[in-house]
């Protein structure tokens, strides 16, 4: 800021200078007086007078990477689940009582304006999420990431529930306008898309092209208790003015605004599948929309500070989460080879020193492929690079022994078989230095399984980074109460340094701190109950044991293994009504992928059966069931410190990882959980006895169903289990309608239950009478809760990035003085 002339405020964070802030923004900014200005008004200006105060450090940071000229990191992922920043931004600053205080001050109640806050919802569950964390502990440790992603117009679907079922409604998130971001019109580059290649002195060039563009817009990701941030840059489609222009001048205004329409839809929505790969060609086009704009900008910003291309490996990482982005591969390539002229094999040792890639999944029918064809059309370079790509890798592989044609075959980065299609995935270990899973077990079972062949031919590109969460949303927001407990036990530091946690160890038999803490833990049930009861005119029992499953509703996360078991306890309490049950509300939240049916069902089966359980006067507030709508960023940091019990039953070897068993631990719940992903590490973290783990493990899951799995058998040998079923099957819960539930019948009864619910139903059964058995010892429940958050250190977000910054991306911190 030396630019003659130019005098700045020095914002200060004590509430007289807020308040001032916020007359300021409320006037000059939303052009609004106190008279006027409605909520959203408030909110918006204070928003900006936060925004001000973090624009500081962010152009600090800046200067200081371009100084340094440090290896910078390229996140590049479809999804950020960011959710709200207001609160978040208050904490990362160190002002939220001041800022209390200083709406308060202009007659303004601070808790009221957080909830008028849109999340920023651009992302499905556990990926997109996972993204925002690491933006958060990137800028908290002081390495320079930038996350590039696409600034979808509508985000997540908002999730009514209807007579029971899901109904989606668009999330038009940017209605009221969006404070956080900066537009950057002059930050755009072309994305081109079509027509075909021609040689023209020795280099390759693509003609013939459409186009749109892709515009900027930055928003400031601030790192806790320090003065880095980051940038997160989503694109957004524009079409150009020209083009326009001539539709409009031929006298054809409509189709002149009717083409724009359809070009700036590749940035319109976000696609709300996580569960299949849904071939659709917007999908692919929006993949390549963010790449080419990213790579286009990343080139731009390298050559900014350097004159060749010598150095380029060692100032820039591209990270990709999941497959999504994969097509960077290719188009950096082409931008390097047949736009910068470099020759192939050089360009090529960037990328594999340069690409880094996460696999989120072991399940094929989310592997990504597309279509040879839709490539061939849509980006005719791309795909002869990618064949470039797959002979030079099939030489290499050949060349290391391999000749045997099947083996080429299983390996080649296109599927020969049938329709042929690309792989992504193997593109994406093809040309990057690291490729991780996402959990100890999911690692292993990737080199093992899916990817067992490469692991073969490049043992060392494989590597596991187990995922983590940022204890600054997860905790120090979502649960003020907890947080401050735990504050007064071992000071503030765990934030920035999560193995703090340790120390809460001494504390587990500790009488005073178990009561506080049990308090800490009511007063989130009661804030949780406050909505439900508003929503459901239903009361809760704050002493009841909240047992919760909130994630997407999946098959192989099995909701419908839950609901087995809260039938089978709904059955127990009428058949006993007069036994000391021990009371549980059983909490469900968690979308559908639009498209999938059986998805669908479930959600309309868990509330068929809430409808039921609860409204029967026999169980009374022994049993209740509710499944809280629209489940995202925001509702979970509601939900999930409330809670006792953290159901994590997916079938073994089917859950990457899992995020959420993490955030549910951290905040006190004991984990229901089977032997997969996560849960595993989170089983060593806290010790076997302050979790319930039941069920079969992935190996034993491979032997049953090697040795012919046969659920009917199942059903007919399991007197209560039978019971349950035939309940559903036979419309117990559907009396309008009986035949409603029949195919979930089938499909556990008669059509394979893939996921072998009923293989674990009765080990689930009995574990759930070990909880209640554990939750009614106090003190005992109590030392299992506080020793689950005491070991979460290892869980954090940060160890994670230092992981990634590490022994992937070769990065380091900036300093942060000088
Ligand atoms: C792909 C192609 C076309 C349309 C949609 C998609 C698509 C979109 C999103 C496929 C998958 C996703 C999301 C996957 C996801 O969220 N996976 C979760 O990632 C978490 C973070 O690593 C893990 O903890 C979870 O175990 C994993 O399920």
């Amino acid at each position: 800021m030396t630019a003659v002339g130019l005098e700045f405020d020095q914002l200060k964070s004590s509430a007289d200078a807020l308040r001032r802030s916020i007359s300021n923004r409320l006037m000059y900014g939303v052009g609004k007086d106190a008279v006027t200005a409605r909520p959203q008004d408030w909110l918006h200006a204070a928003a900006l007078a936060v925004r001000d105060r973090l624009v500081e450090r962010w152009m600090v940071t800046t200067r200081r990477q371009y100084d340094q000229d440090v290896k910078r990191v390229y996140y590049l992922s479809m999804e950020f689940l960011i959710g709200r920043t207001f609160s978040n931004a208050l904490l990362a600053l160190g002002i939220y009582e001041p800022m209390k205080a200083a709406l308060a001050g202009v007659g303004v109640d601070m808790e009221a304006l957080v909830d008028l806050e849109p999340d920023a919802a651009l992302g499905n569950g556990g990926l997109g999420r996972l993204a925002a964390c690491f933006l958060d502990s990137m800028a908290t440790l002081g390495i320079p990431g930038f996350g590039y992603g696409i600034r979808y117009d509508y985000g997540m679907f908002r999730q009514q529930i209807i007579n029971g079922e899901q109904v989606e409604a668009p999330d038009y998130w940017l209605r009221s306008g969006n404070p956080w971001e900066f537009p950057r019109p002059e930050v755009q580059y072309p994305v081109r898309f079509g027509g075909r290649t021609v040689q023209r002195d020795g280099h390759v060039e693509w003609i013939d092209t459409t186009h749109v563009n892709a515009m900027a817009y930055d928003t400031v990701i601030p790192g806790y208790a320090t003065s880095a941030t980051n940038t997160l840059r989503l694109w957004s489609a524009r079409a150009d003015e020209e083009l326009d222009l001539s539709a409009f001048n031929q006298g054809d205004y409509q189709r002149a605004v009717e083409a724009r329409n359809i070009s700036e839809d590749v940035s319109r929505l976000l696609y709300p599948d996580d569960s299949t790969m849904a071939g659709r060609e917007l999908r692919l086009r929006q993949e390549y929309f963010f790449v080419s704009a990213t790579m286009q900008d990343l080139i731009r910003r390298y050559l900014r500070t350097h004159s060749t291309f010598g150095r380029f490996s060692d100032k820039v990482a591209v990270h990709l989460n999941d497959t999504h982005p994969v097509l960077a591969i290719p188009e950096l390539l082409r931008l390097l080879v047949d736009v910068h002229h470099m020759p192939w094999d050089e360009a090529m040792g960037h990328i594999k020193r340069v690409f880094s890639y996460t696999n989120h999944t072991l399940m094929p029918e989310a592997l990504e492929t597309w279509d040879v064809e839709l490539l061939a059309r849509l980006l005719p370079r791309h795909l002869e690079i990618i064949f470039d790509i797959n002979a030079a890798f099939l030489r290499e592989a050949s060349d290391k022994g391999a000749h045997d044609l099947d083996f080429i075959r299983r390996i080649s980065l296109v599927d020969e078989y049938g329709q042929r299609r690309v792989r992504m995935a193997y593109l994406a270990i093809v040309a990057s230095h690291k490729v991780n899973g996402v959990s100890k077990l999911h690692s292993q079972l990737m080199t093992r399984d899916i990817f067992a062949d490469f692991a073969r031919l490049f043992p060392d590109r494989f590597t596991n980074v187990t995922n983590g969460i940022t204890p600054r949303r997860w905790l120090a927001q979502a649960s003020p109460s907890l947080a401050h407990l735990v504050d007064g036990a071992i000071g503030p530091n765990w934030r920035s340094d999560l193995f703090a946690l340790d120390g809460l160890r001494k504390f587990s038999g500790d009488a005073a701190f178990g009561a506080a803490f049990r308090a800490a833990k009511r007063e989130n049930k009661v804030r949780l109950i406050e909505r439900m009861t508003a929503r459901t005119g239903l009361a809760f029992n704050p002493d009841a044991l909240f047992d919760m499953q909130v994630k997407r509703i999946h098959e192989y996360k099995r909701q419908l293994l839950n609901v087995l078991h809260v039938i089978t306890r709904y059955n127990r309490i009428v058949l006993e009504p007069e036994r000391d049950w021990v009371p549980r509300v059983v909490l469900f939240a968690g979308k559908a992928a639009s498209a999938y049916r059986m998805a669908k069902t479930i959600i309309r089966l868990i509330n068929d059966v809430a409808d039921k359980i609860n409204h029967d006067p026999v169980v009374g507030d022994r049993l209740k069931v509710v499944f809280v709508p629209n489940y995202g960023v925001s509702v979970a940091e509601v939900v999930i410190p409330a809670a006792d019990l953290s159901e994590q039953i997916s079938t073994a070897g089917t859950e990457a990882s899992g995020t959420g068993n993490m955030k549910l631990a951290l905040n006190g719940a004991l984990t229901m959980g089977t032997l997969d992903g996560a849960n595993i590490e989170i089983c060593d973290a806290v010790g076997n006895d302050h979790i319930f783990i039941f069920g079969h493990t992935s190996d034993q899951v491979d032997a049953l169903r090697c040795s012919g799995y046969r659920p009917r058998q199942v059903y007919e040998e399991n007197v209560e289990l039978r019971t349950v079923l035939d309940q559903i099957r036979t419309g117990f819960f559907s009396p309008d309608d009986p035949a409603r539930y029949s195919d979930i019948f089938h499909t556990l009864v008669d059509w394979g239950d893939h996921y072998m619910v009923l293989a674990d139903y009765a080990a689930f059964v009995q574990a759930q009478e070990a909880a209640d058995e554990r939750f009614v010892d106090t003190p005992k429940w109590t030392a299992s809760a506080i020793l689950n958050v005491a070991g979460m250190g290892t869980f954090s977000s940060d160890r994670a990035i230092a992981e990634y910054a590490r022994d992937i991306w070769h990065t380091r911190p900036i300093e942060q003085v000088g």
